[in-house]
């Protein structure tokens, strides 16, 4: 009688740990933005743990990387997977739990000698959080057809430097032609990043599904002048424009109230200094909603906010968008999965849909996709504090195990 496969905890919290002391901070984060050193040096270890388990290695030409445990059968894999590139103040779970739990589920089957029927397919994807190169999930949706390889080799950070580029330079512009593993299934694990878990002391999330997002970079050119001789009727202020508008979204989020958020994340003035008035402002706007006509309606006001400002103002403005993707809803079959498997495990579930982005939502465009959420403390993420619980970690890893379990003997 084979013994049931069960996650070693002591071994992903060891494994968690010894990641995030690649590209560590102050505070205990990550720095490993896509494609730098500190990301290659983060795949090469994921990597070396990939072959440790005797997976098969595909790297593809935007560098996912796939690893893949042999089923009885030959055939498209059950997968799961995330990322391992985090933001500038990351924290160590953000992707990278995902990952590696997906690790310790082929390693609970070597423990036990388990052979499931399908392949089992364990990835992680180039540039999912979208800090240094645009759009965000750039890899996955690349895998699933949604962007173009020459669109993303053609993507550049704000040092002009090419994702191409940098993406040779750390050796991980593979061989394997993009998309070519089409998973029968698709499961990924994750932090939630939000509150909506630990507020409501659930430990499991079944994932409904993803919200839309829309992310645009606003250049605004006006005239530098000396900030105590101009007159405030003779000024063209692009700093003023910029916090004008970092209000206004915050606003529009206020007044249309329910899942719609708005963030003004960079903000940038030149020339940088307090006694002169700003003639450049580079900032972007990140708006979100799960439902994608009041997504439209908050672009649309944020954008005649802005352009109305800049004209009023006697400066000019540059549009630029940088992500936009639709709401994405998960095939109802593999919510129901998580939610009863949880269950069975004995846990608490809330169905939620996703605040933030992730690979699946590209994954969604092939195969039955859903994600398993655990809490995160006090709702921290992209934060270096970002914590969640060993004994969270350990039940939402042990319900990917009988997920993807099930999905490989379906
Ligand atoms: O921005 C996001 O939602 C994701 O973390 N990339
Ligand atoms: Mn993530
Ligand atoms: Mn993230």
């Amino acid at each position: 009688m084979t013994a049931r496969p069960a996650i070693d905890g002591l071994h992903l919290h060891a494994r968690l740990a010894a990641l995030a002391r690649i590209g560590a901070i102050d505070g205990g984060g990550c720095a490993r933005l896509a494609l730098t050193d500190e990301d290659k040096h983060g795949r090469d270890l994921v990597v070396s743990w990939m072959r440790a388990l005797d997976l098969a290695i595909t790297v593809d030409a935007i560098g996912n990387v796939f690893g893949v445990r042999r089923g009885r059968e030959d055939g498209p894999p059950v997968m799961t997977g995330s990322h391992i590139d985090t933001v500038r103040t990351g924290g160590r779970f953000d992707g990278n739990y995902g990952v590696l739990a997906g690790l310790e589920v082929c390693r609970a089957l070597d423990t036990v000698g388990v052979r499931t029927r399908h392949p089992l397919c364990v990835a992680f994807f180039t540039n999912e959080e979208g800090a240094r190169f645009q759009p965000d999930m750039m890899g996955s949706l690349v895998h699933a057809g949604g962007f173009s390889l020459q669109e993303a080799y053609a993507a550049t950070d704000t040092a002009g430097v090419r994702l191409g580029d940098e993406l040779e330079r750390i050796g991980y512009r593979g061989p394997a032609p993009t998309g070519a593993i089409r998973p029968r299934a698709f499961i990924e694990l994750h932090i939630e990043q939000g509150p909506i878990l630990e507020d409501a002391a659930i430990t499991i999330g079944a994932v409904t599904g993803v919200q839309g997002i829309s992310w645009y970079e606003f250049i605004v050119t006006g005239v530098s002048a000396h900030a105590g001789t101009t007159p405030m009727r003779l000024r063209h202020d692009a700093g003023y424009v910029a916090a004008a508008a970092a209000s206004f979204v915050r606003q529009v989020a206020r007044d249309m109230g329910g899942a719609q958020v708005g963030t003004v994340g960079v903000a940038e003035l030149r020339p940088n200094l307090i006694n002169v008035i700003a003639n450049h402002a580079r900032f972007t706007v990140d708006l979100r909603n799960t439902d994608e006509a009041l997504l439209q309606e908050a672009e649309r006001r944020v954008f005649a906010f802005i352009d109305d400002t800049a004209q009023a103002e006697g400066v000019t403005i540059e549009r630029r968008r940088l992500a936009r993707l639709e709401p994405v809803v998960f095939d109802t079959t593999m919510v129901d999965r998580v939610e009863r498997i949880a269950q069975a495990h004995g846990r608490s579930t809330l169905r939620l849909p996703s605040g933030a982005g992730h690979d699946a939502q590209m994954m969604a465009r092939l195969c039955p996709t859903s994600m398993i959420f655990v809490p995160s403390v006090k709702g921290l993420s992209h934060n270096v504090a970002e914590y969640t619980t060993p004994a969270d970690l350990e039940a939402g890893a042990a319900v990917l195990l009988d997920v993807m379990l099930e999905l490989a003997e379906d």
